[in-house]
């Protein structure tokens, strides 16, 4: 496990004294305190950070909207690459991963009217991917900060960001009807793709890129034993995927049109559909039943440049969002935390902001290659509405040169598996 050196924690002690220093303004009722980095989010980005940052002995505070019970009982991401696990087992944060984690070489393509395909990571890289649901790491990232006798400050509202182009920023916020004023070094905005922080950098610093798909993935977990492998499948009628969180518990998605609201998708209608999507072979083999949740959620590519402005730092979704297609977005939030916790410790124990600097550029290369990946798969899985004759045929040409070419099907699993740190 990642041991933080002796510099790191005497900065903390000095730090505890500022602390100590809190004061009450009593003209304003204002609640004044300082840390060395206000972490603004607590999914797994923030926590992420907040964890690391801890174990390093450099002070945090995570200030997050919504409550504790909401952000423990959202579904998301369930696929976690070698390079994602590797973090958290550095951090000691693997240890129910590696319990009940299942272990997948890749995973599977399915298409209508071809053979199917099998994204083998493992053969490509010597290394496995991981199914492991965000919810269970979530509350793993929960765990782990209460162990370490930290909090997360939820439900705060009226966040601000102050200075942040200085070397003094700072935020202001309430909480239980009590104003904040909190300063800082440094702030990580982990606030997700809805958040404040990316809105916080003046737009003249800031470069947006991205692309609206005209569909939507329509989600449904359902206690029942999942298909072994996770399972991408094309279909004239819309793409249908067969994921898995553990033993008795699946997850499954369907395209649907944008406009589709979740009231006129009963279990019934999802599952006729679904099942018409997998070949007969495959369709016989899941099992259905009840959906115990069930979600829509649009598909979008989108990308911030720089990451970073001043002492705000992004990452996570707050900067990028990737279409699920690749099942890289919770990937890439660990992979941005791996860069951004790393060039933070560097600087409390050099003073260098040398790591800092280069924070925003590292990061991105993963970040294009993560969006590359993500917006090739879905375009490849996915009908487009209305789309003519020629563009099927081009989908049908892209996937018979998955099947044909040793060199294409290589270059997928290692894109699938994500690009290594350095
Ligand atoms: P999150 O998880 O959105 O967390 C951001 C947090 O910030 C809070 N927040 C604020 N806090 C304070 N003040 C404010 N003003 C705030 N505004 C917002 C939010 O409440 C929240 O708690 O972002 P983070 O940490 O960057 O993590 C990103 C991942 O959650 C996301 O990329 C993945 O879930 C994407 N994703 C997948 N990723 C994978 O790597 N593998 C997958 O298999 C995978 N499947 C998926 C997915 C996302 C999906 N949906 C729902 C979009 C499947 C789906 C369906
Ligand atoms: C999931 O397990 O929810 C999942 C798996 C693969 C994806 C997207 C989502 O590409």
């Amino acid at each position: 496990m990642a041991r933080c050196p002796p510099e790191v924690v005497q900065r903390r002690a000095e730090t505890e004294k500022l602390l100590a220093m809190e004061t009450e303004d009593v003209v304003t009722a204002m609640k004044t305190e300082r840390t060395q980095v206000v972490i603004v989010g607590a999914g797994p980005a923030g926590m992420l950070l907040g964890h690391i940052l801890t174990r390093c002995g450099i002070d945090n505070v995570v200030l997050e909207r919504q409550s504790k019970a909401h952000v423990l009982q959202r579904i998301r991401a369930g696929v976690l690459e070698a390079h994602s696990v590797e973090v958290l087992r550095r951090w000691g944060l693997a240890d129910r991963l590696d319990a009940v984690g299942a272990v997948k070489d890749g995973s599977q393509i399915v298409w209508q009217d071809r053979p199917g395909h099998f994204i083998d990571v493992r053969k490509w890289t010597g290394s496995p991917m991981f199914a492991y649901g965000q919810t269970m790491l979530t509350e793993d990232l929960y765990a782990a900060r209460a162990r370490s006798g930290e909090d997360v400050s939820d439900e705060v509202t009226q966040l601000t960001f102050h200075d942040l182009a200085t070397a003094n920023p700072w935020l202001t916020y309430e909480r239980g009807g009590q104003s904040h004023r909190l300063d800082c070094d440094f702030v990580a905005g982990c606030d997700g793709f809805q958040g404040l922080a990316r809105a916080a950098i003046p737009q003249a610093f800031q470069r947006n890129f991205g692309r609206v798909y005209p569909f939507a993935w329509l989600g449904i977990m359902v206690q029942r034993p999942p298909i072994p492998d996770f399972t991408y499948a094309y279909h004239a009628t819309g793409m249908a995927l067969a994921a898995q969180r553990n033993p008795m518990l699946s997850r499954y998605y369907i395209q649907v049109p944008l406009t589709e609201k979740i009231e006129d998708w009963p279990d019934d209608r999802f599952w006729e559909t679904l099942l018409l999507r997998f070949p007969s072979d495959l369709a016989a083999r899941i099992q259905t039943g009840p959906s115990i949740e069930k979600s829509i959620a649009p598909l979008r590519s989108f990308v911030s440049e720089p990451m970073r402005h001043g002492r705000l730092f992004l990452a996570g979704d707050a900067a990028h969002i990737v279409p699920p297609t690749g099942a890289k977005g919770l990937n890439l939030a660990i992979s941005d935390i791996h860069f951004l916790s790393t060039a933070l410790i560097d600087r409390y124990q050099t003073g260098s902001d040398t790591l800092l600097e280069s924070y925003s550029a590292t990061a991105l290369r993963r970040v294009w290659a993560a969006e590359l990946l993500s917006w090739r798969l879905t375009n490849l899985l996915h009908p487009m509405p209305e789309e003519d004759a020629f563009a099927q045929r081009l989908r049908q040409a892209e996937y018979d040169t998955l099947l044909r070419s040793e060199a294409a099907q290589q270059a997928l699993a290692l894109d699938y598996a994500g690009v290594p740190y350095l």
